[in-house]
C-alpha cells in the first residue's frame, strides 16, 4: 500500500515537470561488449550537376568498435511478466579514422577536397531489444534482437577545400578554407523504429522517450503495450523519404552478431542539393564474459518429509559472476529427476502418494509460479525481474527426497547455463556427490560414503549369523516412523529389529540388552499389518519397508508381532500347533510360541507370523513350580516373591520366543542341556526357586549348545535380515 502512495506522489511531480525519469536503472557494467569493424563510404555528388558539373568527393571511414552494454530497461506486459529488455549501448574503447578526397569540376571552377580525421568516439546512440518471452506482445512490430545505431554526430574529419576559378569564365583565382563534412553523423544502422536516445545516462534515456503522460504512474518499467503503441505510431515505411534515416530496413541481431551492408541514397543538407550515397558495412560480435555460478546445496541439509513440518525448505542461490556490478538476467531453475518415493518415509505416508518429493516453494517473491516442464520429473521456475543473483526455495516432502537442479540465465536473449564452482552444470539436492540419493553429510557421519545404496552390511552386534538387518543403506537413511510418531533415520552399522509390541512385552523385557540388537517399536500403522491368524505365514504382511519405489530396496524386511494370547482358550492355535508338531503332543508346558517357523530355510523374522506369550499358561506354570518347590524343598514364597517370579518368568519366555523370532533353535541334543545361563535352554521353575538353576541371562556364545550345521552358539545363530525370504 505504502509503495502505491509514494508512486502516486511521484506521478504528481512528474506532471508538473515532464521528462523527469520515473526510475533509476541498474549501474553500468562492463561484462558485455560489442566488438568489430564498421566501414562507411560517403560519396558526395557535385553541386549543380545539371549545369555540367562532374566529379565526386569520397569519404572513407574505418571504425574499430568496442561498445559496451551499459544498462537495461525492462519491458513488461499487463500481467507484470518480464517480456523483454532494451539494452542501451555506450562507447567503451573505439577508434575511427577517415580520409576524404575528391574534386568537383565545373565549367569554370574546381573544388578540390583533401582531408582526414580520427577520434575515439563512435557512438551517438545505440540500443538493442531482446525479447524474453514467447508471449511478448511487441514481437510482431519489433522482433527479438532489433537494433539501431546512430554514429556520433560531432565526430567529423577536417577537410581542406581549395576553390579555384580560371579563364575564360573569370579571372584566375584561388582560395582555401576548411570544411567539416557530416562525418559519423550520417552513420545509421537499422530502421529507427523507436528512439530512446540520445542519452548518456539511464535518466536521460528514459526521459527522452517516455514523458509522464506515456507511462502509468505505478510502472517502474516500460509497459509493453505502451511501447507497442508508440512503435506502431512512429513506424515509417521504408519507401518514404526519411531524410537522414538512411538504412532501408530493420536490423536484427543474429547469432550474437550485428552484420549487414547497404548502399542508400542520402538527401544531403543545404550545401549539397544532389543525392549522395552512403555505403555501409558492419560486422560486430557480442562478446560476453559472463559466468553464472550455481551454489551447492548446504552440505548439512537433509530432506525433511514430515507433512506437518513448516521448516524444511532449502535455499539455493545462483548468481552472475562479477559481484554487485554484474550484468543482470532472467534466471530459470529446473528441478528434474525428482524422486517419487511412496509416502514420506519407508513405513509412513500413503503408499499411493507418489507425488514429487521435492518441489519449488509456491508463491515465492520474485518468481513465477512453478510449472511442469513436460516430463513428470521436472519443474521450472523463473524470476520475474532482471537480477544478478537469485535464491530459490525448495521444499522436501519425503525424508529420502532427491533431485537434480540446474539453472540458466537469459541475458538479453542469450541463455547461459549456470555452473558450479567445480564446473558441473547441475547440483544434487541434497548434496550428494556420489549420487546414490543419500546425502553425503549423513554418509560421512557413519563413514559409509563408499557403500552403495543397496548395501546392508551392519556389523554390530558382531559374530552373529549374518551381517545386515534387511534395511539397505538408502532405507536406513530414509528412515522410519516409530510408535510415538517420531521419524528416525537408522544406524547403518547397527542391526535394527522391528517389533510390533502391542502388549509392551518386549519393551518390558531384557531382549534388547541380551540380543544387542536395536529394537524399533512400530505403531499400529507403521507396517503392512498383522498376519491373518497364525498360518500360513503371509510374507506380504508385517513388512516394514513397504513404502518403496524399489530404489535401493533389496529385501522385504518383516517385523516380529508380539502379543499375549490364551493357550488353552485358542483352539485355532492348538490345531496349528498340532500340525506344527507333526502330530506330536507337546511334551512340555507351552508358555509361548513363535508361530509359523515351518521352513527349513534359514529362519529370521519373516518366518514367524506371531510371537505369542501365553499368560494363562505362565500363571499356571508358576503355581505348579511354587507348589513343587514348596513340597520338595520347603521353599515358601510370599505374594511379592510370587509376583516377582511370574514377572521373571514372563521375561524369560519373552526373550526365549523372541530368540526363535530371530532364528534361534533350542539347545541340542537336549533342550534342557548346555549353558544354564542361556535363554534358549529349557529350565524348570521349581529349580530356579530352589536356587539350583539361575534365571537365564544371555544368548550363550558357547557352541556346545547349538544345533544344525556348523553347530553354532545361540548368539551365533541370530539372524535379523530376511535375506533368505526375498
Ligand atoms: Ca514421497
Ligand atoms: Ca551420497
Ligand atoms: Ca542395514
Ligand atoms: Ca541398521
Ligand atoms: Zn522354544
Ligand atoms: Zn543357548
Amino acid at each position: 500500500m505504502l509503495k502505491t502512495f509514494i508512486l502516486l506522489g511521484f506521478f504528481l511531480v512528474v506532471l508538473v515537470a515532464p521528462g523527469v525519469d520515473l526510475v533509476s536503472q541498474a549501474k553500468p557494467e562492463e561484462a558485455v561488449h560489442w566488438k568489430g569493424e564498421i566501414s562507411m563510404i560517403h560519396r558526395q555528388a557535385p553541386p549543380f550537376e545539371s549545369w555540367g558539373w562532374v566529379g565526386e568527393v569520397v569519404g572513407t571511414y574505418q571504425l574499430r568498435v568496442d561498445w559496451k552494454e551499459s544498462h537495461r530497461i525492462e519491458v513488461k506486459n499487463e500481467q507484470g511478466t518480464l517480456t523483454g529488455v532494451l539494452v542501451i549501448l555506450t562507447d567503451h574503447d573505439s577508434q575511427w579514422s577517415a580520409e576524404v578526397s575528391g574534386i568537383f569540376q565545373g565549367p569554370c571552377e574546381r573544388w578540390t577536397h583533401e582531408g582526414a580525421g580520427a577520434g575515439a568516439e563512435t557512438l551517438g546512440s545505440g540500443w538493442i531489444y531482446f525479447s524474453l518471452s514467447d508471449d511478448d506482445p511487441i514481437l510482431d512490430v519489433m522482433p527479438h534482437g532489433t537494433y539501431h545505431i546512430n554514429g556520433h554526430s560531432s565526430e567529423r574529419p577536417s577537410v581542406s577545400m581549395t576553390y579555384e576559378t580560371y579563364t575564360p569564365c573569370s579571372p584566375d583565382y584561388s582560395n582555401s578554407n576548411v570544411r567539416y563534412p557530416y562525418g559519423l553523423g550520417i552513420l545509421r544502422i537499422g530502421r529507427e523504429l523507436w528512439r530512446p536516445l540520445p542519452c548518456t545516462t539511464p535518466e536521460t534515456c528514459r526521459s527522452a522517450t517516455f514523458r509522464a503522460s506515456a507511462l502509468p504512474a505505478s510502472a517502474p518499467w516500460i509497459p509493453a503495450e505502451v511501447l507497442k503503441a508508440k512503435l506502431e505510431q512512429e513506424f515509417i515505411p521504408a519507401s518514404v523519404d526519411v531524410g537522414g534515416r538512411i538504412d532501408p530496413e530493420p536490423r536484427v541481431v543474429t547469432d550474437n552478431t550485428m552484420r549487414g551492408h547497404y548502399i542508400a541514397r542520402y538527401l544531403g543538407g543545404t550545401a549539397a542539393p544532389g543525392f549522395d550515397t552512403v555505403e555501409l558495412t558492419w560486422d560486430l560480435e557480442r562478446v560476453v564474459a559472463t559466468r553464472a555460478i550455481l551454489d551447492l546445496a548446504a552440505t548439512e541439509w537433509l530432506p525433511d518429509g514430515n507433512p506437518s513440518d513448516e521448516a524444511s525448505s532449502l535455499e539455493i542461490t545462483a548468481r552472475i559472476e562479477g559481484g554487485p556490478q554484474a550484468t543482470e538476467g532472467k534466471f530459470r531453475f529446473t528441478l528434474y529427476e525428482v524422486t517419487r518415493e511412496p509416502g514420506y518415509a519407508l513405513n509412513a505416508g500413503e503408499k499411493d502418494d507418489t507425488s514429487p518429493d521435492l518441489e519449488f516453494e509456491a508463491s515465492q517473491p520474485g518468481f513465477t509460479e512453478p510449472v511442469p516442464t513436460g516430463t513428470s520429473e521436472a519443474w521450472k521456475i523463473e524470476t520475474t525481474e532482471l537480477v544478478s543473483e537469485s535464491t530459490v526455495m525448495i521444499r522436501a516432502s519425503d525424508y529420502g527426497a532427491w533431485a537434480k537442479l540446474r539453472c540458466e540465465v537469459n541475458i538479453d536473449g542469450t541463455v547461459h547455463d549456470c555452473q558450479t564452482e567445480r564446473g558441473e552444470d547441475y547440483i544434487t539436492i541434497p548434496h550428494d556427490t556420489d549420487e546414490d540419493h543419500i546425502a553425503d553429510f549423513w554418509e560421512d557421519e557413519y563413514g559409509v560414503r563408499d557403500q552403495d545404496e543397496t548395501a546392508d552390511l551392519d556389523s554390530k552386534p558382531e559374530n552373529q549369523n549374518d551381517n545386515g538387518d534387511g534395511i539397505s543403506l538408502y532405507e536406513e537413511y530414509r528412515g522410519f516412523v516409530d510408535i510415538d510418531g517420531e521419524h528416525q533415520r537408522l544406524h547403518p552399522d547397527i542391526k535394527t529389529l522391528f517389533v510390533r509390541d502391542q502388549d509392551n512385552l518386549v519393551a518390558n523385557s531384557t531382549f534388547e540388552i541380551v540380543s544387542g540388537l536395536s529394537v524399533f517399536f512400530l505403531g499400529e500403522i507403521g507396517w503392512t499389518g498383522p498376519n491373518d491368524g497364525y498360518y500360513p505365514v503371509d510374507l506380504k504382511k508385517r513388512v516394514v519397508n513397504f513404502n518403496t519405489s524399489g530404489y535401493g530396496h533389496e529385501i522385504d524386511q518383516h517385523a516380529l508381532h508380539v502379543l499375549q494370547d490364551q493357550l488353552f482358550g485358542n483352539n485355532r492355535f492348538n490345531e496349528a500347533y498340532r500340525r506344527l508338531s507333526r502330530g506330536d503332543t507337546p511334551s512340555v508346558t507351552l508358555l509361548g510360541q513363535c508361530a509359523g517357523t515351518t521352513s527349513s530355510r534359514l529362519s529370521s523374522p519373516a518366518a514367524c507370523s506371531k510371537v505369542l506369550l501365553f499368560s494363562d499358561a505362565m500363571a499356571g506354570s508358576a503355581q505348579r513350580s511354587i507348589a513343587l518347590a514348596n513340597g520338595n524343598r520347603q521353599v515358601a514364597l510370599n505374594q511379592e516373591e510370587t509376583d516377582s517370579f511370574l514377572q521373571q518368568l514372563l521375561n524369560a519366555v519373552t526373550v526365549h520366543e523372541m530368540g526363535h523370532g530371530v532364528g534361534l533353535q533350542h539347545h541340542s541334543p537336549k533342550e534342557s542341556g548346555g549353558d544354564v545361563n542361556c535363554y534358549m535352554r529349557y529350565f524348570k521353575g521349581s529349580q530356579v526357586i530352589s536356587g539350583l538353576t539361575p534365571w537365564p541371562s544371555i544368548f550363550t556364545k558357547l557352541s556346545d549348545c547349538g544345533s544344525g550345521s556348523g553347530n553354532k552358539s545361540c548368539w551365533g545363530q541370530i539372524q535379523v535380515s530376511d535375506i533368505s525370504y526375498r
